[in-house]
This record gives structure tokens, sequence and C-alpha cells, in this order.
């Protein structure tokens, strides 16, 4: 668990009850990145610290461990409340993404991580976290675990677009019906859920940059199973006033994500760079792609927890900034330090030429700030 995670916010029970809420004193807050006051005169079913305004600037006098102790001093001298009894469920928690959620809730909250280890590690968990092994496919069971959490992050999925594309039947089952449990068993309750959506939703990109209201022509059964669950969150917030969030990733890497035939170009750019093979870039280089730091992405879902605005809405979760499979592939390179090769093998079919992500709406709706540029990003994740 990195620091900043287990300080960055603090989740009240939304069970607790108080007389004086107060939401409009907290949405300038989210907008400017300035501090958040907790009094006990205040009230919110939900009540969030962003880390960034604590946070001293980024420049030479600061290292950054410097930087992000201030930022939990602050935060807890701000924290009036014991914010111990949330119940946060991750489902798909023992995975890349999801386990770094959960990583970063242990001190907020009891996390309960539902997995059944298929593609999730054990190593991947906390010791804090309670593991539900179980499949998401027994709506039995699911239904009981999302009942009792406040807040729900679903990020277990079969993600591979190409094996989608080789078994569309087994891809739906655990890509979409999944998410219909989980929205049924949060009818009726103000349990919050964030998905997992993708930016494989939008297909080829008409314009760059994409947002949210960019045509969505997904060219996969794995892009038309995202969107459709996309869409169902947002049904359900409309029909039934359950607090559903699409948070739609671009490129995500960072640790634990495993270099294989079916991961993210830059694990497998590390792991070829480290053991001195060539680095295959595939085509000419020339296409690019918006690469998100998986603790960006945490940023993105704690947030997405907490706003008020944000249930109802898909929203991107990228950088807003695009670099060319080429740069990346150098980038590599020169930060592990490695003589391997580049060298160029055939264009993967149905490859997209360019895409990037309009983080506006991020922005806006959830107060996100993305810490990490590609090359921070690639220089925190290859040091380690
Ligand atoms: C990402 C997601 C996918 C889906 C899609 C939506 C990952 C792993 N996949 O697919 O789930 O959400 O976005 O658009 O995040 N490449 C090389 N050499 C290699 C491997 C890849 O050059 O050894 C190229 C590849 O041809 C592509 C780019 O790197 O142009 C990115 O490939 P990727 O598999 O990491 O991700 P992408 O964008 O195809």
């Amino acid at each position: 668990m990195t620091f900043v995670h287990s300080v960055f916010l603090g989740l009240i029970p939304r069970r607790t009850a108080f007389s004086a809420f107060e939401p409009e004193s907290l949405a300038p807050t989210l907008r400017t990145g300035s501090a958040a006051r907790v009094t006990s005169t205040q009230t919110r079913t939900r009540q969030i610290v962003p880390y960034r305004f604590a946070i001293l600037p980024h420049d030479n006098t600061h290292s950054s461990s410097e930087r992000y102790e201030n930022a939990a001093r602050v935060i807890m001298e701000r924290m009036t409340l014991d914010p111990s009894t949330t119940d946060v469920l991750v489902i798909g928690g023992a995975g890349f993404i999801g386990s770094h959620i959960a990583d970063s809730l242990v001190d907020d909250a009891d996390v309960t991580v539902y997995d059944d280890l298929s593609t999730g590690h054990a190593e991947n968990l906390h010791p804090d976290v309670s593991l539900r092994n179980d499949t998401i496919k027994n709506a039995e069971r699911l239904t009981a675990s999302v009942e009792r959490a406040d807040i729900v992050f679903h990020l277990a999925a079969q993600v591979s677009v190409q094996r989608s594309i080789e078994g569309p039947v087994p891809s739906h089952e655990t890509n979409l019906d999944p998410i219909l449990t989980i929205l049924e068993a949060a009818r009726g309750s103000d349990t919050r859920v964030v998905f997992a959506s993708s930016a494989a939703i939008y297909g080829e990109p008409e314009y760059t940059p994409i947002d949210e209201d960019h045509p969505k022509e997904p060219n996969s059964p794995y892009g038309l199973e995202k969107l459709t669950a996309d869409h169902y969150c947002r049904l359900y917030h409309d029909l039934y006033d359950v607090e559903a969030v699409a948070l739609r990733y671009f490129n995500v890497y960072g640790p634990r994500q495993q270099a294989g035939d079916y991961s993210g170009v830059i694990s497998i750019f590390r792991e070829q760079a480290r053991a001195g093979d060539s680095i295959t870039v595939e085509g000419d280089g020339t296409q690019t792609r918006d690469f998100v730091h998986v603790d960006d992405v945490v940023q993105a879902n704690l947030l997405a927890a907490t706003a008020d605005d944000a249930p109802g809405k898909g929203i991107n979760v990228g950088t807003g900034t695009e670099i060319t499979i080429r740069e990346l592939a150098e980038a590599v390179k020169e930060a592990t330090n490695s003589d391997s090769e580049i060298v160029h093998l055939e264009t993967r079919e149905g490859d997209i030429a360019e895409s990037v992500a309009d983080i506006s709406r991020a922005r806006e709706t959830l107060g996100y700030d993305p810490e990490y540029d590609v090359y921070e990003g690639i220089e925190a994740y290859l040091g380690e």
C-alpha cells in the first residue's frame, strides 16, 4: 500500500445520523482542491478529504515522502469521526486494479474482497482485508455480499479483448450477467456501486480527445459487454435511484500488472527490457495511447465512491495526454537502462491508431487530478 492511499480519504458510514447536513459546503472543495473542514456541526453521508490540497508543491525543496507525510498530517488533523464501520466490497479485489483499491481503504473501512482467485492472486491481498473466495456467477451469494456493503467496487472481469472475440458467450457470462445481480442487490438501498468500464466502449475514435459523448461503436464482445454494463449503471440510477457510477478506464499500468499475452504493453515492455530481450513494437509505433497509472485509477475510484454528482454518470479515467508506442518503448528502455533492441512486428489486427481521453468530466464531477504523467509513472513503476 502506498502511504498516500492509506490517508487518501475519510469515509463516514452513511448510516450515522447527524442533524445539519450541508452538502454544498463540500462542493467547492472538490472543485478547487482547497481544504475541507469537518466540524461536529457539519454532517454528510460521505465525507472526502482530497489529498492534493494537503500535498506540498512539486518542486525541488520537498521530497515525495515529505509531501505525502504532510498530506497525511493535515488530513488526520481534520478527521473528527471514526470511519472504521464503513463496509466496502471490492469485487475482483485480488486482481491488478482491485487490490490497489482494497489497499487504499483498509485503514478507513472494513474491506471485503470478493474474488474466486481465477486470475487474481491471494498474494495481492492486504492482511487486513477479508477474502470471500467465491464466484460472481453465484447470484445468491453475490447478492448477499452486496447487500451488506455501503460501497461496492466492481472490477471482476474477463479482461482480454482477444479472448472475448474467441469466446463471446463465456465472456458475456462473466462481464455482463453479474452487474445486473449487483445493481439489483443495490436497489432499494443507498449502496454506492462503482463499476470498472472501459475505453473499449468507444471503438475506433472519430475524434480525439475522446469525451464521454463520443459515439460508442465497440468492435469486440468485450467492448459491447462493458458498454451494456455501463448503460445498466445509468439506467438503474435513472429508473431506480441506484447510486451507480461507471468509470471508463483508458490504458492502466502499474505494480501487480502481469506481463503476459493479454496484459498491457507497458508491463510487456518492462519484462522484455529487464530480460534484455527485444522490445516488440507492433506496427510502425505511431499509434498512441493514454496511459494512466494505477494510483490515479485508485484516486478516481475513491472520488467516485464519494462525490455527490457522480451517480448516473459514465466518466473517463485517463491523463488527457497521449504517447506513441515507439516513444513508450524508448522511454522504457531508457528507464530500465536496458540494451534491448527495439524491433517492429506486424500491426495488430483491429488496432486503434489513436486514443486519448478528455478528462474534463472527471475533473469537474469528481475533482480528479492525475498525479502522474506517463514518464513519471513509468519511472515510479519501473523503479520498483
Ligand atoms: C486496451 C485494454 C483493453 C481495452 C482497450 C480499449 C489493456 C491490456 N487492454 O487495449 O482491455 O480496454 O484498451 O481500447 O489495457 N503493443 C506492442 N507490443 C506489444 C504489446 C502491445 O506494440 O508487445 C501495442 C499494441 O499493438 C497497441 C498498444 O501497444 O497498439 C497497446 O496495446 P495494449 O494491449 O496494451 O492495449 P490496447 O489499447 O490494445
